[in-house]
């Protein structure tokens, strides 16, 4: 039987060639390091499902989930981190869940103190930004 690892998204929002990064605020270890703002697939939902609600519930604006970017990057107890080119419909990004937001360019995203795991997409995120 094929085990399907339970999945957490992340949303790689890019608009006037930046990239959208919020500031986690827990658990302490990372708490003032940036990330692609997401969270856990619930039961039933798709990932895109989940992109829009994360989306939603963090950013407070309606998302849209397109293609993956990098690599899936496995975390503790079976779940698997995956990242999503997201496009926001309406809406203008607060920090609801964050302790702030930022839009870096290629050039500054080298520079950010980024959560390990999402550090792992660099250079993904780079070459997105670059085109
Ligand atoms: N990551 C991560 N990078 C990243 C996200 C969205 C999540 O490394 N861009 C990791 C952090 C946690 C796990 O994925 O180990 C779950 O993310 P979290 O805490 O943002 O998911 P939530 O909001 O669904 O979980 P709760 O805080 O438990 O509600």
């Amino acid at each position: 039987m094929q085990f399907e690892p339970l999945e957490v998204v992340a949303a790689a929002v890019i608009s006037n060639g930046r990239l959208l990064l919020a500031q986690r605020t827990r658990p302490a270890e990372f708490a003032g390091m940036w990330e692609l703002p997401g969270g856990k697939v619930e039961a039933g939902e798709s990932p895109a499902d989940a992109v829009r609600r994360e989306l939603a519930e963090e950013l407070g604006v309606v998302a849209v989930a397109g293609a993956r970017i990098g690599v899936d990057v496995p975390l503790p107890r079976g779940l698997v981190l995956r990242a999503y080119r997201t496009a926001i419909e309406s809406g203008i990004p607060q920090a609801l869940d964050h302790s702030a937001l930022q839009w870096v360019s290629a050039e500054e995203l080298a520079a950010v103190d980024l959560v390990p795991n999402d550090r792992i997409w660099l250079d993904d995120l780079k070459a997105a930004l670059a085109v």
